[in-house]
């Protein structure tokens, strides 16, 4: 380990508005050290900064940006979410040091935020490594239902706010034009209604055999861990685990092979980290 911790949070830009940054320090005698931004990104808003970060086997660093809360009305193409000059609403790939792999899929388009991966979506505050696969995973909160699991993948469009599954708050009046488009990526499972995704993982241990391969997913408003299980470009099953435990934040797998769940709490209380263990017969 080089003791390096990453870590993104809401910068102030004057105002009321502030955006994603991510910056990054060295733990030496229980202190952050030469802590140092690493990308900030170009947007603006007041809520849904996504954000997650999640490392390849490559050397690369992925960052999310929520879509800042910018409203899905009127000509829905023309949503931040779908400009690619701004981070609203996307996965960032760079370097750990924050410079830009020169092969990610907008290097060079005029106008286009090179650190952009994949764009199009709504709240990511979900993003795991598959540890067999290398793929990349995301989830996203949807509105009023239409929570995603999404396979990223360089330069797609996931289709916020064009297609989806969501309606709006309260009201239930559609969003979308539909939920599905040429040129849009459709979700590999979605939640309707919303469990409100959080921490993502896929299970890699020994100490739970039948759920090698399987993406873990903490609920906040849903009160739960997910486990989905992922066919053939679709979700083959989807089961709920330990309902009703509380917010969960974020679920990992630890080095000893076992899960373990960090249980938020709204009202500022200690709360407790948790672990899974398997029960015997
Ligand atoms: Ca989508």
């Amino acid at each position: 380990s080089n003791r390096m911790i990453y870590l993104t949070y809401s910068k102030p830009q004057g105002g009321q508005e502030s955006t994603t940054t991510l910056i990054r320090g060295r733990l030496e005698n229980d202190r952050l050290t030469n802590v140092e931004e690493v990308f900030e990104a170009v947007s603006q808003g007041r809520g849904h900064y996504g954000s997650r970060i999640a490392f390849d086997e490559d050397g690369y660093l992925f960052v999310s940006v929520g879509e800042r809360m910018a409203r899905p009305s009127g000509d829905l193409e023309a949503h931040p979410a779908q400009d690619i000059s701004n981070h609203h609403g996307t996965i960032n790939r760079l370097f750990e040091d924050g410079s830009i792999p020169p092969d990610n899929p907008f290097v060079g388009q005029a106008g286009a935020q090179p650190s952009i991966w994949s764009y199009g979506h709504r709240n990511p505050q979900s993003l795991a490594i598959n540890p067999e696969t290398g793929e990349l995973w995301e989830g996203e909160h949807g509105p009023q239902g239409g929570d995603e699991i999404n396979l990223i993948e360089p330069g797609i469009n996931y289709g916020w706010p064009v297609i989806g599954f969501g309606m709006n708050y309260g009201s239930g009046s559609a969003i979308h034009e539909g939920t599905r488009r040429e040129g849009m990526r459709e979700p590999v499972h979605v939640w309707v209604p919303s469990i409100a995704t959080s921490g993502m993982m896929i299970y890699s241990g020994d100490k739970f055999p039948d759920w090698q391969g399987s993406i873990f997913v903490g609920g906040l408003r849903g009160e739960r861990l997910a486990r989905v299980v992922i066919g053939d470009g679709v979700s083959d099953l989807e089961e709920t685990l330990l309902r009703g435990i509380g917010r969960v934040r974020d679920v990992r797998q630890g080095p000893d092979g076992y899960i373990y769940l960090a249980i938020d709490d709204r009202l500022g209380d200690p709360s407790a980290i948790v672990r899974l263990e398997p029960v015997d017969g």
